[in-house]
């Protein structure tokens, strides 16, 4: 949103088309931006960001004063799984924003990590002081050691430079604009696909991989956007926060494709593929959150998922998949 003459934040976000940065897109065009901020989404087209020279030219080009940081490379567990090497190279290229921050003045920058990140076998719940306690789950090692790396250099920047830059932890995000790919995806957007696709075929079932115990706090794109607005104006910590809904909202893998069925109004049998891998446990606490902001309201999750499955059938042509 531009108002004449009062443009005070020109806010940079990274990775601007993906899941988090349409819902800020989205959350900003209904009304939530404020007349002194200018928001420039990213397309990955426009700049390489694990390119030094280009994340500078970027920088350069739009002077930002504010920069939300989500650009990655991200997937579901079995997409992890299978590319641990990949995911550390390219997330330990994934920092380059900050030093162009520090070089061009930026006022703040608030980057995305995520709760898998946290180590295994921990005391449960997780909270922001245990990052770096100990080893992550094997199925993430190289997106999580790459990524803790970012709250190193928040530390560092700060330090050493005095920079603002901080870290949000979201728990498991869904929503419109997912990617709903089967193979490399997350867990709501594959289901959901794989629903999509069992409609068409009489008697089919829906096959749910793992045992289908594993509890998520799960978090829709829209409230998560809500709360970057939020921590980008308000929060002034350089210690990361965990963004996510209660304890209390956790729900089994098993509840979250029954929410599916109901919301997609598929009939057929949920079978569970108990040969795939169940992943991590990784209850996270809010509680920092909720001293922040003990009345943000979370949109109720099955809510949540009916919405996102009227955005997959309605766009289901050009939707990530
Ligand atoms: O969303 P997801 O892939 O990632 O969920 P994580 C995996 C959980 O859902 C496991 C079960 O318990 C799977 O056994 N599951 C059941 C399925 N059916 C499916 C399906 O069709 N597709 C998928 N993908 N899972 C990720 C990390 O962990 O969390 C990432 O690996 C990322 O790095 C993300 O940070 C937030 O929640 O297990």
């Amino acid at each position: 949103m531009e108002g004449a003459g009062l443009v005070g934040k020109h806010i940079l976000v990274t990775g601007g088309t993906g899941l988090v940065g349409r819902a800020i897109e989205k959350v900003v065009a209904d009304g939530e931006g404020q007349l002194d901020e200018e928001w420039i989404f990213m397309f990955s087209r426009d700049a390489d960001m694990m390119s030094t020279t280009e994340t500078k030219a970027l920088f350069e080009k739009h002077k930002p004063t504010h920069v939300i940081h989500l650009a990655a490379t991200v997937g579901g567990l079995f997409r992890n799984i299978c590319y641990n090497l990949d995911f550390w190279k390219k997330h330990t290229h994934h920092t380059h924003h900050m030093h162009s921050a520090y070089e061009t003045g930026v006022q703040k920058v608030v980057s995305c990590l995520s709760t898998c990140i946290f180590p295994d076998k921990m005391m449960y719940p997780v909270d922001e002081s245990m990052i770096h306690n100990g080893p992550p789950h094997s199925s993430n090692f190289g997106y999580s050691y790459a990524k803790r790396m970012i709250d190193i250099q928040n530390r560092g920047y700060f330090e050493q430079h005095g920079c603002r830059f901080t870290a949000v932890i979201p728990t498991n995000v869904f929503g419109p604009h997912d990617n709903f790919n089967i193979e490399d995806g997350h867990v709501l957007p594959g289901l959901i696909h794989k629903v999509c696709l069992a409609k068409h075929e009489t008697g089919s079932a829906l096959t749910v991989w793992g045992t289908g115990k594993p509890r998520r706090q799960f978090i829709y794109s829209l409230d998560l956007a809500r709360l970057f607005l939020w921590v980008l104006r308000e929060y002034d910590e350089v210690e990361p926060i965990i963004l996510s809904v209660g304890e209390e909202d956790e729900v089994s893998i098993r509840e979250a494709a029954e929410a599916i069925l109901e919301a997609m109004d598929f009939r057929g049998e949920l079978v569970f593929d108990t040969t795939k891998a169940d992943g991590q446990f990784k209850t996270a606490s809010n509680a920092k959150l909720r001293r922040y902001l003990p009345s943000f309201q979370f949109t109720p999750f099955r809510k949540a998922v009916k919405e996102t499955c009227a955005w997959f059938n309605t766009n289901y042509a050009n939707a990530r998949k």
